[in-house]
């Protein structure tokens, strides 16, 4: 069989029989999810519970200029009350979270939703002690571990608005990010064990908070209980201050359309983007997905391995699993420490039925060898899911064979940061896969297809172009923070009337959609958003670069990796010295994963007569596919590129 839009899988029958959503039912709620988007998220909306609820269902305008999107917007909810308090009557001693530490000997945590909830309410009351109040921000750098999911939802309990930082970011851009939204507090841990090695997260707050406010106060968890610098007045010892405060803690009252949480991403210009999401309308769409994309059923073993770093982590770590009063899995390791088998120890070990994880986790696991997978019992697997990045064929058969064993759907969900859940998905036990595409659009989600050149809406099935959706879902981000303009200049001004996201596709006969990638300024390595204007403006903040700049180029196991071109100040020796202290520049400035995999010293770079880098032409050479450059008639000075190409980097 030709992977190309022709193999198809189907679930097996017991497993369509027992689904939440099969082919005929997916068919009627799609159609009645977009003929009549109020009626369908009416009834939807109902999914979770309301202190006051809502008469008002759908206020959404895409017009640029006045782009305003709100979902249920005279309700009134808890998110944390929902997440919560609404499963004590039934399910107090179940399990809410299963705590997977980075070490295999270091025991695992089962915390029931009674242990949740003290957990929550006592983080809220230490939250509540330091004058956090409703719309106050709190800035979060933390490790995997239970404390992280206690201080989500410790800010959705008395309002104030979380924004995690993931914990491989430097002290820079956390320092940006807490300046950014104006944080009053930082919950930090002294380390985060990883992969057998410890980060110092206290050590690089604490040369973080040198760039903020002295009135940032800082609240550590005594993780890992090493050592760390201490100053009196402003570090709070996180775990001591819960276990002397009340367990008590009323949930407040909140619009729905107060925001729930911040979430910095890359964009393709500038620095990195502040989405909002809301209370309401998110955690309606985090909850549905959640339960329908990973056809999730009562007493299922539910683990998505992303960070809560991420917005996966927040949407199917937190907010979707346990809106559904589900058993959750947050692990705190790597897929290849002590050794390429851990993650099937894992869902071993606790019986996981719905395993998420990403492309490139996958890649780099199919590498060591299937015996890794195979010692271990998957038998409790019932269905996997991949996020992140397109999948490619190869990796998508040794998932579907080598971890699933031919019996449990992959559902390859499409989505952003700024999406809130899964836009274009399989619905496992209603929509056939084909490997490598994101299949069908989720309810009420409308994609459209549009020639980039023209901006004209494809109309046949068989097309490809950018993908725009045309109509607002309740999880769709609704601002950028504090900065609105951006919001609709990023997101809504390339294709009027339409959400843009970014990325390129295709759509086939039978109307799947396979994604193709960013058609923007935007990398995606290992699943990690990167905008190369970040990179770029790291690296030409080095005292001996005058000139950088960055695209991607394919690769193995990232999916793609950063290719920078540096030119240098004039008379500095390009050394291998340079291009190591360089790498370790970017990753202090941004982080690991910002970390440049190729590094070519460009005496010039292609730029046209007006002063533009020909980003195309760099493209095309970092591919190692520069038969083909296309025009470079209106190049200023074409031998620039000549040397390029004889000193490429990658000759793979
Ligand atoms: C959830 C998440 C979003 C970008 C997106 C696209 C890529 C995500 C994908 C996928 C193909 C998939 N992407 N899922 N591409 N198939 N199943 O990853 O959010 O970090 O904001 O990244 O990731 O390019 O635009 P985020």
């Amino acid at each position: 069989m030709s992977d190309h839009g022709q193999a198809v899988y189907t679930a097996s029958k017991d497993f369509i029989a027992a689904a939440h959503v099969d082919a005929a039912a997916y068919d009627r709620m799609y159609a009645a999810s977009v003929a009549d988007p109020e009626a369908f998220w009416a009834e939807q909306g109902k999914r979770i519970d309301w202190i006051t609820p809502y008469t008002l269902v759908k206020n959404t305008d895409f017009t640029l200029g006045q782009v305003s999107i709100k979902w249920f917007e005279d309700g009134v909810l808890n998110v944390a009350a929902n997440c919560v308090d609404r499963h004590l009557a039934t399910r107090a001693n179940q399990t809410a979270i299963i705590w997977e530490p980075d070490h295999p000997a270091t025991p695992a945590r089962h915390i029931t939703y009674a242990q949740l909830h003290d957990g929550v309410c006592r983080m809220a009351n230490v939250l509540k002690a330091q004058g956090v109040k409703k719309g106050d921000r709190v800035v979060m750098y933390l490790p995997m571990i239970p404390e992280a999911a206690f201080a989500m939802l410790a800010c959705a309990r008395i309002g104030a608005i979380h924004s995690i930082v993931f914990a491989g970011f430097s002290p820079d851009a956390l320092a940006n990010r807490i300046n950014d939204s104006a944080a009053k507090v930082v919950i930090t841990a002294d380390f985060a064990p990883r992969g057998g090695k410890k980060t110092g997260l206290k050590a690089n707050t604490d040369a973080a908070l040198l760039h903020c406010s002295d009135r940032v106060k800082c609240l550590v968890v005594k993780h890992t209980g090493d050592q760390t610098t201490w100053i009196d007045g402003r570090d709070i010892d996180l775990k001591a201050e819960m276990a002397a405060a009340s367990a008590d803690c009323p949930a407040e009252p909140m619009g729905a359309e107060d925001p729930l949480f911040i979430l910095y991403t890359s964009g393709s210009t500038g620095k990195p983007k502040g989405v909002v999401h809301t209370s309401g309308g998110y955690l309606v769409y985090a909850a549905m997905t959640h339960q329908i994309t990973f056809d999730y059923q009562e007493g299922d073993v539910f683990w998505c391995t992303a960070d809560v770093g991420w917005v996966t982590g927040h949407s199917y770590i937190i907010y979707g699993p346990l809106a559904n009063g589900a058993t959750t899995v947050m692990f705190e390791g790597v897929p290849t420490f002590p050794d390429a088998s851990r993650f099937w120890q894992v869902c071993d070990k606790h019986k996981v039925t719905q395993f998420y994880t990403a492309p490139t986790a996958i890649r780099s696991l199919m590498g060591m060898g299937k015996e890794w997978v195979e010692k271990c019992d998957l038998s409790s697997l019932r269905l996997l899911g991949s996020v992140g990045e397109p999948i490619n064929p190869e990796a998508w058969h040794w998932y579907n064979e080598t971890v699933g064993k031919g019996r449990c759907p992959i559902v390859d969900t499409f989505w952003q940061t700024e999406t809130g859940g899964h836009l274009i998905t399989p619905l496992p036990g209603a929509i056939p896969q084909k490997p490598g595409s994101a299949t069908k659009p989720f309810f009420g989600v409308k994609p459209i297809v549009l020639d980039p050149a023209t901006a004209q809406i494809q109309q046949a099935t068989e097309t490809d172009g950018v993908l725009c959706i045309a109509d607002s879902w309740p999880g769709q981000m609704r601002t950028l923070w504090g900065d609105h303009a951006r919001f609709e200049e990023a997101y809504f001004s390339q294709y009027p009337g339409y959400y843009f996201t970014g990325d390129g596709c295709r759509r086939d006969a039978d109307g799947y959609y396979w994604i193709t990638g960013r058609v923007d300024d935007v990398i995606n390595v290992s699943g990690h958003r990167m905008g190369t204007a970040e990179v770029e403006s790291a690296l030409v903040a080095h005292a001996q670069v005058a000139e950088a700049a960055v695209v991607g180029y394919p690769h193995d196991i990232k999916g793609q990796g950063i290719y920078a071109y540096v030119t240098l100040m004039n008379g500095v020796e390009p050394t291998d010295a340079l291009r190591k202290e360089l790498e370790g520049w970017v990753r202090t400035e941004i982080g690991p994963i910002a970390k440049p995999d190729l590094i070519q010293w460009a005496p010039g770079l292609p730029k046209t007569r007006s002063g533009k880098i020909m980003r195309r032409i760099l493209r095309k050479i970092a591919e190692n596919d520069f038969g083909a450059l296309g025009d470079t008639s209106t190049l200023a000075d074409p031998s620039v590129v000549d040397d390029l190409i004889a000193n490429r980097m990658n000759r793979g």
